[in-house]
C-alpha cells in the first residue's frame, strides 16, 4: 500500500469517530478499493415533465412568391338599365328623289296639218313594208327558176333567146337592169352557173366594151374593168373586130365581134 494513502485512511478514520454518536464502533481502515461494479439495470420511466411556457413569437418572415392565378369567377348579376342617352347629330341630305310617272292624260282635240302628216307618213310607212314583203316573194322566185344572188345582186337570164351586145344591153334596161356584170369572183362562178344550165355550149355577153379605146374594157358606167377572167390570150381582138366580150360555161372571158348572138343575163340591184 501506498504509505500516502495509508495515511489518508487514518485521518477519515478519526473522522469519522468524532463526529459518530456509536462510539462503540471500532474505527477500522478499509483495504484498499476494489474495482468498480458493472453498470446497474435501466431504471423506470420517469414521470412526464411539465410543459413550459410558449416562447416569445419570432419576428414575421418576408412575403412568399404570388400563387398562381385562381379559374374565372361566375358573372356577376345584370346590372341596372342605363340612362337613355343625347339624341344623335343630325344626318346627312338625301338624294334627289325620282317622281314616278304621270297618269295618262285626256284625249286630245281634232288633229292639226301636222296629225295629218303623220297619218299620211305612217300610211307610207305601210306601203313600203307591204312592198317589201313583195320584192321578197319576187326575189325568192326569180331564185327558183335559175336566179342567183351575190350579196345584194340577182342575176336571172331571160326567156333563153340570143341577141347581139345592143339588144341584150337594151333588154336588161327595160326590165330595171343591166347586162350582167360580174365584178368579183363570187359573181364570176353565178353567171357561169347560169351560163352552164342553159347548156355547155352557152356563152352570154358581159357588159364591157372596148370600143371607145382599143384594149381597154369598161363598164357601162365608164369606170375601167378592175375583175377580168379571160382566157388566155385574150383579149386578142381577132382580126380587129372584137370589142364585145362573152363568158363561157367554164366561166372563162374571151373578146368576140359586138354583132354576135349570145345569151342574155341581166343582174338586179
Ligand atoms: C377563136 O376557137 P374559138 O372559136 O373558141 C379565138 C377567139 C376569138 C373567136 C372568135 C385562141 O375562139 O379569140 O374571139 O375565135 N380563139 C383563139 O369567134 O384564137
Ligand atoms: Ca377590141
Ligand atoms: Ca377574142
Amino acid at each position: 500500500m501506498n504509505p500516502l494513502t495509508n495515511c489518508l485512511c487514518i485521518l477519515v478514520v478519526l473522522a469519522v469517530d468524532f463526529n459518530s454518536s456509536n462510539s462503540e464502533t471500532p474505527a477500522i481502515c478499509p483495504g484498499l478499493n476494489g474495482r468498480d461494479g458493472r453498470d446497474g439495470a435501466n431504471g423506470p420511466k420517469g414521470d412526464p415533465g411539465v410543459r413550459g411556457e410558449p416562447g416569445i413569437p419570432g419576428e414575421r418572415g418576408n412575403p412568399g412568391p404570388p400563387g398562381k392565378v385562381g379559374p374565372k369567377g361566375s358573372p356577376g348579376e345584370k346590372g341596372i338599365h342605363g340612362v337613355t342617352g343625347p339624341t344623335g347629330y343630325k344626318g346627312e341630305k338625301g338624294e334627289i328623289g325620282v317622281g314616278l310617272p304621270g297618269g295618262q292624260g285626256q284625249k286630245g282635240e281634232k288633229g292639226s296639218p301636222d296629225v295629218e302628216s303623220a297619218k299620211k307618213t305612217a300610211a307610207l310607212e305601210s306601203r313600203i313594208v307591204s312592198l317589201e314583203k313583195n320584192l321578197f316573194w319576187i326575189k325568192n322566185a326569180l331564185l327558183f327558176h335559175g336566179g342567183k344572188q351575190v350579196g345584194d345582186k340577182v342575176f336571172v337570164v331571160t326567156n333563153g333567146g340570143e341577141e347581139n351586145f345592143d339588144n341584150a344591153q337594151k333588154t336588161c334596161r327595160e326590165a330595171g337592169g343591166r347586162l350582167a356584170t360580174p365584178r368579183n369572183a363570187a359573181e364570176n362562178r353565178a353567171v357561169e352557173g347560169i351560163i352552164r344550165s342553159q347548156g355547155d355550149s352557152k356563152k352570154a355577153f358581159l357588159s364591157i366594151t372596148d370600143s371607145q379605146v382599143e384594149g381597154t374594157f369598161k363598164y357601162s358606167t365608164g369606170e375601167i374593168v378592175t375583175f377580168t377572167n379571160w382566157n388566155p390570150g385574150e383579149p386578142n381582138n381577132n382580126k380587129n373586130t372584137e370589142d364585145c366580150a362573152e363568158m363561157q360555161s367554164n366561166g372563162k372571158w374571151n373578146d368576140i365581134p359586138c354583132s354576135e348572138q349570145r345569151l342574155v343575163i341581166c343582174e338586179f340591184q
